[in-house]
């Protein structure tokens, strides 16, 4: 049968290429690894059923399409590709409502059912019958089918079988954006893949091969934007110099439906612009953002819009002017919203001027402003109410602003989860938070629902993903941290996947298709979180991190303003541990809706791996399993590193069914990830020991040096700095 767009060429295959499976592999290739497929049975019948791409359109993103198919379908069925242009009557047909024998069709080429599809939705479906039959990618709009045929792709990548597709994908979240921390100088912060893969020195008239392959990878999940700036702004970015280098990205990005944001330095009119004051009411300023926002959208017509840090860690902002967030982010709005821009307004505000849990800023801040924003600003919300912690209950501004459309903001760089070395798989991370509920409306209002705007019925919603991409070879330094940027998109696009569904996907298209592998691998995947969480900071504890480099262990870290700390956060005692959150504390349960905060606050249903978030607790506090609270905090803390020792085992037992070079590549981080894991361990636990004054169990392992001796190493920048 053929494959058909919605109307444009014709390509047949013949066969060419090797069985390549178990060659040496860099990781470059991402999960678009397109070699044969090396199940012949298989084989056999994708390569009956697939004798043709036909399409009926012109336009680049089609021609993007046609690629990636041509390319992919030549490699996974091993034959060579023809096209032929050709207008298509069946596919005409189908689109103007003759359809026959699908349901799905049926309901779907009505042109009313189809706009249902929107900008990026599409059909893959099988059509007809007998001899007959085609494959039809069906949408509105070119990215839509672009997403199609990525879909098709992955059936097969995966092994699936195509006889009677009946598929319907629309993506429950507009914006699927990333966000780069990327800096002008090259550097990227909180990167560990290499420096930043975007080359200014020679943009716009050198563009590298990568920001094809990029905008592929982004495209075959569903990613649609992209910020290439980092957050802490350089005004720079915004002169005609760099506007001229991100045009030049732009027209790559373009082809795969990607649109190009940039982050705003709010002080740009007094650095490049000359002018007296940034001041968001002041006319002058007004204007200057207005012109520069005509300057941008003439070079990028699809110009994406801004992403703001303002008054957070040393940022400028509106409040240096005696003004409000709200302030700043309509006076981007405004100048951006005549050509359909829009403006990312982030809440990670905390100031150590306001004496108040660090926890409960954000909500403080914004919360009075709900309702005073622009129709096209999102406010942009880390995940939990502190920093990408392995851990952290979700943010109270869930749920907490319903007039205003909430834009999602995970981490995927591994910032506090072992960086670029530890084998953390983070779709349960981002699933923990997406499935919690905020109880905003009664039960069943997940936060999920709020981002993707179906909780308060917003026209606008998005999600973005600090990325964890660089220039390193492999993209992402670990060749299992491709894994997160993967399953970022794919849960950008479908929140309701589940993290095995993803996990399954991402191995087979990684690496191969083995049963045997794909369990252990997948398990390998599933656990890694919570053993990060067990080696690192469990039951609850958070922020105590060593302060120079946020990679190792730092209970101890008392450098610069207190919420800086980590003894502002474990607050250990001889009494006990934990920060007390409660009304008898800081009051910040009181954020959350009531049914959230009564089950939190109840030390009865508190889930105990948000126990020491929200209580401070004695140390022979008895926890589910009978043991004391000490006693278990220790019990997590060795799982975690036997958690570690059992992924080495399982990587072991996989050796000879992924190619060297990876497997050496993965097997020697696991080495590191334990080796940090027992740094980890000891030093935290002979560290509270201080506090508890009380022994290891029996049993367990003895620490081999003291908690001082680790204390030392944190004053170095180690292995990745
Ligand atoms: C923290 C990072 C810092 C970022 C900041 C932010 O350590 O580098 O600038 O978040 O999100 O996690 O603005």
């Amino acid at each position: 049968m053929q494959i058909k767009f919605k109307r444009i060429f014709l390509a047949l295959f013949v066969m060419c290429g090797l069985w390549l499976s178990l060659r040496a592999e860099d990781g470059y290739r991402l999960w678009l690894r397109y070699d044969k497929i090396d199940n012949p049975t298989l084989l056999l019948s994708y390569r009956k059923a697939i004798t043709g791409i036909q399409m009926d359109e012109q336009s680049a993103i089609f021609a993007s399409a046609l690629n990636e198919l041509k390319t992919g379908l030549s490699g996974l069925l091993d034959k060579e590709v023809f096209v032929v242009a050709k207008n298509s009557p069946v596919a005409g047909s189908l689109v103007a409502g003759t359809p026959q024998g699908n349901s799905l069709v049926a309901s779907f080429t009505h042109p009313e059912e189809m706009k249902k599809l929107g900008d990026d939705g599409y059909l893959v479906i099988t059509v007809g019958s007998g001899n007959n039959q085609h494959l039809l990618i069906a949408a509105n709009t070119d990215k839509g089918v672009l997403y199609g045929s990525f879909h098709l792709l992955r059936l097969l990548q995966t092994h699936q079988p195509i006889d009677r597709l009946n598929i319907c994908e629309i993506p429950k979240i507009k914006c699927r954006l990333l966000n780069h921390w990327d800096n002008l100088d090259g550097s990227v912060e909180r990167g560990y893949a290499g420096t930043s893969l975007w080359d200014w020195h020679k943009l716009p008239e050198y563009l590298s091969p990568r920001y094809t392959d990029y905008a592929r990878a982004n495209a075959s999940v569903g990613i649609n934007g992209t910020v290439i700036t980092n957050v802490n702004a350089n005004a720079r970015a915004l002169t005609p110099e760099y506007l001229e280098k991100v045009a030049a990205l732009a027209t790559v990005f373009r082809r795969y439906g990607i649109r190009v944001f940039l982050t705003a330095r709010f002080s740009s009119p007094i650095e490049t612009g000359g002018l007296k004051t940034a001041d968001p009411l002041d006319a002058g300023v007004q204007q200057w953002w207005n012109e520069k926002a005509d300057e941008i959208y003439k070079l990028i017509p699809d110009f994406g819009g801004f992403l703001i840090k303002a008054n957070s860690e040393g940022q400028p902002g509106p409040q240096d002017y005696g003004r409000n967030h709200a302030d700043g982010a309509n006076m981007l709005a405004k100048a951006v919203a005549p050509h359909g821009g829009i403006v990312m307004w982030r809440a990670f505000v905390y100031s150590h001027e306001v004496p108040d849990d660090r926890a409960k800023q954000s909500y403080s801040e914004f919360t009075p402003l709900d309702g005073k924003f622009e129709k096209n600003v999102f406010v942009q919300v880390k995940n939990g109410p502190i920093d990408f912690q392995p851990r952290e209950p979700f943010h109270p501004l869930f749920g907490a602003m319903p007039k205003t459309p909430i834009m999602m903001e995970f981490q995927i760089t591994q910032e506090y989860l072992g960086q670029g070395t530890h084998l953390v798989y983070l779709a349960p991370l981002f699933k923990e938070v997406l499935d919690a509920d905020t109880y905003a409306k009664g039960k069943g209002s997940e936060v999920a629902k709020v981002i993707d705007g179906t909780l308060e019925d917003h026209p606008l919603s998005g999600i973005a993903g600090v990325a964890n991409i660089g220039n390193d070879r492999n993209w992402c330094g670990h060749p299992f941290a491709q894994s997160n940027w993967y399953a970022f998109g794919r849960l950008a696009w479908n929140h309701q996947l589940s993290s095995e569904t993803i996990a399954g996907e991402w191995i087979r298209m990684t690496f191969n298709n083995d049963a045997g592998f794909i369990a252990v691998a997948t398990k390998m995947m599933m656990q890694s979180r919570e053993t990060t969480v067990n080696y690192m900071t469990p039951l609850g504890l958070h922020h105590i991190m060593a302060f120079e480099h946020h990679s190792g262990p730092g209970p101890w870290s008392n450098i610069g303003r207190a919420d800086w700390t980590s003894p502002y956060y474990h607050r250990a005692d001889s009494l006990g541990i934990g920060f007390d959150r409660t009304s008898t504390g800081s009051s910040a349960l009181s954020q959350y809706a009531p049914e959230v905060a009564a089950e939190w606050a109840d030390l009865r249903t508190c889930p105990e791996k948000y126990l020491l978030w929200f209580h401070h607790l004695p140390w022979d506090y008895k926890l589910n399993s009978g043991e004391t609270l000490w006693n278990g905090l220790i019990s997590h803390y060795y799982s975690g590193v036997e958690g570690v020792r059992k992924m080495q085992k399982d990587w072991e037992s996989l050796r000879g069914k992924v190619d060297v070079q990876r497997f050496e590549h993965v097997e020697a981080y696991l080495k590191i990830q334990e080796k940090e894991a027992v740094w980890w361990r000891n030093s935290c636990i002979q560290y509270f020991q201080q506090f508890s004054n009380l022994p290891i169990p029996v049993g367990y392992e003895k620490p081999e040096m003291p908690w001082e001796y680790y204390k030392k190493l944190t004053g170095r920048k180690i292995l990745r700095f």
